[in-house]
């Protein structure tokens, strides 16, 4: 093979590495910016808590949608808000509570007029009847700080 030859044959698999690079930088970059697109935004959900009460600006939830929950405490008692399948305070500890929990807005980071934030997207659907927003602070969910939320 003549030099001549050897350098546009290495010519030709520079230009095509280059291609192939070019090509799949493109294809990684294309679904990344779908992706961003879609997430980017994430639908704001409003959750008031009360005495006693727990409000919602959505209670209707999708699979695979990005939420951004805001979670204020506008009463004048700390509150916590967790989203957990529904059982009444005291069925079993804090602890396993918090592990079964979807989401746990503590109450420390939710005093009288705290805003606790946090992003959540749900990987299953949850049927009426399996998943509520609550406060199980002692007294409570009995007086009604529980909000029933359905996941499509
Ligand atoms: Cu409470």
């Amino acid at each position: 093979m003549s030099i001549k030859r050897w350098l546009s044959l290495t010519a030709v698999v520079v230009a095509m590495l280059a291609l192939a690079t070019a090509c799949s930088s493109s294809d990684d970059k294309e679904p990344t910016a779908t992706a961003t697109a879609a997430s980017a935004q994430p639908q704001t959900v409003t959750v008031t808590a009360t005495e006693f009460g727990i409000e919602s600006s959505m209670t209707e939830f999708h699979v695979g949608t990005p939420y951004h929950f805001v979670v204020t405490n506008s009463g004048q008692a700390p509150h916590e808000v967790m989203l957990m399948q529904p059982m009444e305070t005291g069925m079993m500890s804090m602890t396993e509570m918090d592990k079964m929990a979807v989401a746990v807005v503590e109450e420390d980071d939710l005093g009288a007029g705290q805003t606790y934030e946090f992003d959540l997207t749900f990987d299953h659907p949850y049927a009426a009847g399996e998943l509520e927003f609550a406060c199980h602070i002692p007294g409570h969910y009995e007086s009604g700080m529980h909000t029933a939320v359905t996941v499509q």
